[in-house]
């Protein structure tokens, strides 16, 4: 049986990755691939009992190290319960979100030692990697305004300023511009009709090679 294949969509806040996930699921199983969607933080049980931790402004406080290891602690049940037996079941995993937030957020934003990151990431995944990383990318005003205007309030991490959310913004892209085998920068200010048709060419495109087979 072939290996499923795992698809992370990634960006900051109000980038829209949660309203183009259902379609990017649509467009797989409209090939007849089994496709599983999930989140991060989240995933499992204790993943979602960790995010309501991680996001609850009641921690305001929380250590910048204390963070980062419950994103990994919350990434290791993940990945062993959910994500790593889809993909050898041949199952395609969607996930809004894996580690490159944690190297964004943590490291970008928080300013954590990314070597620190990067040994939490082997010691966690071995070497599991997204396949394809479709990075949504907004100007962080455009992403804000969308955030604020759902009404809901702000939760611990979306209380940061402004200059926090450029610094994860920039750590965003300069993870693509140094991979751009495995990501896909897409242009997420347009309308979400446009966004999805770049996604849905940029998906295509990059698995032409295995569809083609
Ligand atoms: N985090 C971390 O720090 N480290 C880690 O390792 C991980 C995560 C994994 C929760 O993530 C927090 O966890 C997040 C990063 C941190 N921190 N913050 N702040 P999350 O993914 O659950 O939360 P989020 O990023 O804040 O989600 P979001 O604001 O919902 O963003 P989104 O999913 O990209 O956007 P959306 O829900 O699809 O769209 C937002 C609104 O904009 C909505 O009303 C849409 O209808 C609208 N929208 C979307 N696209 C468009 C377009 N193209 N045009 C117009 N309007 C649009």
């Amino acid at each position: 049986m072939q290996r499923g294949r795992f698809i992370v969509l990634e960006g900051g806040e109000g980038a829209g990755k949660s309203s183009n996930l259902h379609c990017l699921q649509q467009m797989l199983e409209a090939r007849g691939l089994p496709v599983l969607r999930t989140r991060e933080p989240g995933g499992t049980p204790l993943g979602e009992a960790l995010r309501t931790i991680l996001l609850d402004s009641v921690y305001a406080g929380m250590e910048l190290k204390a963070e980062l290891l419950l994103m990994f602690a919350m990434r290791a049940q993940h990945v062993a319960q959910v994500i790593r037996p889809a993909l050898e079941a041949g199952t395609w995993v969607v996930s809004d979100r894996f580690t490159s937030s944690s190297y964004a957020y943590q490291g970008g934003g928080r300013g954590l030692d990314n070597a620190a990151i990067a040994w939490l990431e082997h010691f966690v995944q071995d070497d599991l990697r997204p396949d394809l990383t479709l990075l949504f990318d907004t100007p962080v005003d455009i992403g804000l305004a969308r955030m604020h205007s759902r009404g809901e309030p702000e939760d611990r991490i979306e209380h940061e300023g402004r200059a926090f959310f450029e610094r994860v913004r920039n750590h965003f892209l300069a993870q693509a511009a140094a991979a751009p085998e495995r990501f896909v920068v897409l242009d997420a200010a347009q309308s979400l009709d446009a966004v999805q048709a770049a996604m849905r060419d940029a998906v295509e495109c990059f698995f032409a090679p295995l569809w083609t087979d």
